[in-house]
């Protein structure tokens, strides 16, 4: 079965858009993600993103990002896992937790939710 590397460009079910650049040998990457949702009034801007993934074994390989969001004082994390289909086609399974920033210690625990999300790789035309 085909491997997978994480590196190049991924949407998910809500339209979210990223682009993980070259992982290297210890199976570090970064990247740039654009979400398409924020439930925010202030404009969504393409925030950093840096995780690490197995290269040990390449089938279905396990890995987990962080998203520091530029345009708010939250973060989100993404744990997930690489599938390849019998066509090849990849879609990597996650799951999130999204972290806002609470007022107080006594907010803190309405403060994380979780989710989750399916990204597959899309071609991004060359401009
Ligand atoms: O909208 C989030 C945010 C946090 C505080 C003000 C705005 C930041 C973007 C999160 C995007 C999430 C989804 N996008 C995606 O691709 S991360 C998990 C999902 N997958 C709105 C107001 C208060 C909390 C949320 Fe906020």
């Amino acid at each position: 079965e085909r491997k997978c590397i994480l590196t190049g460009d991924w949407q998910n079910d809500l339209g979210s858009n990223m682009t993980i650049s070259a992982v290297n040998g210890a199976g570090q990457f970064s990247g740039l993600y654009l979400t398409a949702v924020s439930a925010t009034e202030k404009p969504i801007l393409v925030s950093p993103l840096n995780g690490s993934q197995h290269v040990d074994n390449l089938e279905h390989p396990t890995f987990g990002f962080t998203v520091k969001w530029s345009f708010s004082d939250s973060t989100t994390v993404f744990v997930g896992q690489c599938f390849t289909d019998d066509h090849g086609k990849e879609t990597l399974q996650t799951m999130w937790l999204l972290r806002v920033k609470a007022k107080s210690m006594d907010d803190n625990w309405k403060a994380t939710t979780v989710g989750t999300n399916v990204f597959t790789r899309i071609k991004v035309q060359n401009m």
